[in-house]
């Protein structure tokens, strides 16, 4: 099953349970969320770790503390808790394309916007946890003079060229979701080099409190519990574990499809390494929108597998005011109903990932024939 949690030592855990409720310090700014901070900030080499409820709050604030008004450029193939705290943040979401070989923004993308003086930021996502094309993203963003905020929701466990995400543009922001490789339930972090901002994102995750009875600025609550802390301090135990569990399925999968002209499973590096947190194939020469299709053969053979991020935001009805002209987005509007994301984790074994490959093969054989027989019977007509 996509999205099936990794174990969680429990021993560990409630142990760690024991001391918070000893202590009955439960929440904000607990001595777990500063420990965990601390111990991501080491890992991933980067100054400031602020640990969140969850990732769209890592982005609304994020959004907020970067103190810009107007236009985010955004990719749409994403999920739509990229886009919605951009939203929630009193920005307009301007949706970008990705590049198809990658998955993410395709940075030639933002050339276009060179003229335009209403852009806030750009909101890069590494999709699958597959690093974005960072380098030429940062000299765009630099030429329209706006911050890079990084969704890096898929991407802890991943590097580019030496360093680990986490420490790239203004910030990046990570997601602890249940069915994230490393998880702590519900929860996430932004990182940044840049101590005023991490000093800003500490006082925003607070309600704005700058003191007792002190709030200059308008806050939320996004603060993260010691329980969560907890279950994420006991994760990182496993850190290294789980990853390699991670690339072990991922190097399966790419050996039971190697050879298959129909099937692309994604790359998820990018000069570096990858949490490998999402294994997804890319279906070709198959007839319109396969993925559900396989989605539904594979379903009757108990294995459940997610049309990520199939329809797109922009097709979203919540986000259909901010869809730009047809035919702006043609990689997307390509990519939604031909990828589907196939279970992995340390819950799927090496041989379940022989097993699934096996079924996903036989099923691509199956829907070519139709595509075949369609294609005839057209011809016939
Ligand atoms: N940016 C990006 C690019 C993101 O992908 C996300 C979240 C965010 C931002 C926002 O981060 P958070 O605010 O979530 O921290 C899931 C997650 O809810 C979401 O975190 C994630 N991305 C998104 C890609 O996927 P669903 O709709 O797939 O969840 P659900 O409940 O359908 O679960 C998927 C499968 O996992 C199910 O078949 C059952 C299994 N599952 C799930 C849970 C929660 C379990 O076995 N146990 C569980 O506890 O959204």
């Amino acid at each position: 099953m996509v999205g099936a949690p990794n174990r969680v030592d429990r021993a560990r855990l409630y142990g760690l349970l024991d001391d918070v409720f000893d202590r009955n310090r439960l929440t904000n700014n607990g001595p777990l969320v500063r420990e965990l901070e601390r111990r991501l900030s080491a890992l991933l080499g980067v100054g400031n770790v602020v640990a969140v409820a969850n990732g769209t709050l890592g982005l609304l604030l994020g959004a907020v503390a970067l103190d810009v008004t107007g236009r985010v450029l955004v990719p749409s193939w994403t999920f739509a808790g990229t886009v919605q705290p951009l939203l929630w943040a009193g920005l307009t979401p301007e949706f970008v394309d990705v590049d198809p070989a990658t998955h993410s923004m395709d940075p030639r993308q933002l050339e276009r916007f060179a003229d335009h003086d209403d852009i806030a930021a750009v909101v890069p996502v590494h999709l699958w946890g597959r690093p974005c094309a960072i380098e030429e993203i940062g000299i765009a963003a630099e030429e329209l003079g706006v911050p890079v905020l990084y969704d890096a929701a898929h991407a802890i466990g991943s590097s580019h060229r030496g360093r680990a995400v986490g420490g790239f543009g203004a910030a990046e922001v990570l997601s602890f979701h249940a069915t994230k490789w490393f998880s702590s339930i519900e929860g996430g972090a932004l990182t940044t080099d840049d101590d005023e901002l991490a000093d800003r994102l500490r006082q925003l995750r607070n309600f704005g409190f700058a003191g007792e009875g002190i709030i200059p600025v308008n806050g939320i609550n996004a603060k993260m519990s010691e329980i969560h802390a907890a279950v994420a301090l006991t994760q990182l135990e496993r850190f290294d574990e789980l990853r390699a569990a991670n690339a072990q399925r991922h190097r399966a999968y790419a050996h039971w499809f190697e050879g298959h002209d129909r099937i692309r499973l994604l790359d998820t590096t990018n000069e570096g390494t990858s949490g490998n947190g999402y294994a997804v194939v890319q279906l070709r020469d198959l007839g319109p929108a396969p993925a559900p299709r396989l989605k539904r053969v594979l379903a009757a053979e108990n294995v459940q597998t997610r049309c990520y991020f199939d329809p797109g935001v922009h097709r979203l009805d919540a986000f259909a005011r901010f869809a730009p002209d047809r035919g702006r987005l043609p990689i997307t509007e390509a990519l939604c109903g031909h990828c589907l994301a196939l279970p992995t984790g340390e819950g799927v074994s090496v041989e379940d990932v022989g097993a699934i490959a096996g079924l996903v093969i036989e099923g691509i054989d199956r829907l070519s024939e139709r595509h075949v027989e369609q294609a005839l019977e057209q011809v016939a007509t």
